[in-house]
């Protein structure tokens, strides 16, 4: 079984004024000490995606895990390390049949239902969410809150991420609650290095 990092940044350009502002977030990420990185982009053309897939591994190297969000040609063509898809994309087990059996393979849940099926799938971890409330997601699914984590937690042994409205002031309840990790997106985007620092002390 994986050992997941506490803290696990998603880049979204949406939430960047440009490229340029995410590869330096990127950068003041790893060095913080951040070794897995999504990347997550709902709005630019597979031609784009690639491209700032690229450059984000041209920059970290290959100490960051990169994990890429939805799409596994776009995972197999920037060599990114995993795939994380959703409840409405490909199966875990036809990604799968792509990627191959060594990248990792994340899969998101909203309800003890869909955890449970995942469960049973080669997906590597399992995401819950959103805990809380979020901005940063197009139609999320209702809130789980720790109640939520707590029950994904006592239906899988896989690795854990909590995901949704996470930040340094809860971060902490929601590891309590049973998850090995804590998936963010805008509690990072303020000064991304000091940001995770602390989210990695508060995490210890
Ligand atoms: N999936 C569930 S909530 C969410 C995603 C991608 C967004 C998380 O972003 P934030 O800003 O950390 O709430
Ligand atoms: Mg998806």
């Amino acid at each position: 079984m994986l050992r997941i990092p506490r803290l696990y940044p998603i880049l979204d350009p949406a939430c960047f004024p440009d490229a340029a502002g995410m590869f330096s977030a990127a950068e003041q990420l790893a060095a913080a000490g951040c070794t897995l990185l999504q990347y997550r982009n709902k709005y630019g053309n597979a031609r784009l995606m690639l491209e700032q897939s690229r450059a984000l591994r041209a920059r970290l190297g290959s100490s960051v895990k990169f994990i890429m969000n939805d799409r596994a040609d776009l995972c197999l063509a920037a060599g990114f390390d995993g795939l994380h898809l959703g409840q409405d994309d490909l199966s875990p087990e036809s990604a799968r049949r792509i990627i191959g059996g060594d990248r990792w393979l994340g899969v998101s849940t909203h309800n003890p239902e869909q955890l449970a099926e995942a469960d049973k799938t080669s997906a590597d971890y399992l995401a819950i969410g959103p805990v809380f409330a979020t901005t940063s997601k197009v139609n999320p699914d209702p809130v789980v809150g720790l109640e939520g984590v707590r029950r994904a937690r006592e239906l899988t042994r896989k690795p854990l991420v909590a995901i949704g409205g996470i930040t340094r002031a809860n971060a902490r309840s929601v590891i309590e609650a049973g998850a090995d990790a804590v998936a963010v997106i805008s509690d990072l985007l303020r000064d991304p290095r000091k940001s995770a620092e602390e989210f990695f002390e508060i995490l210890r």
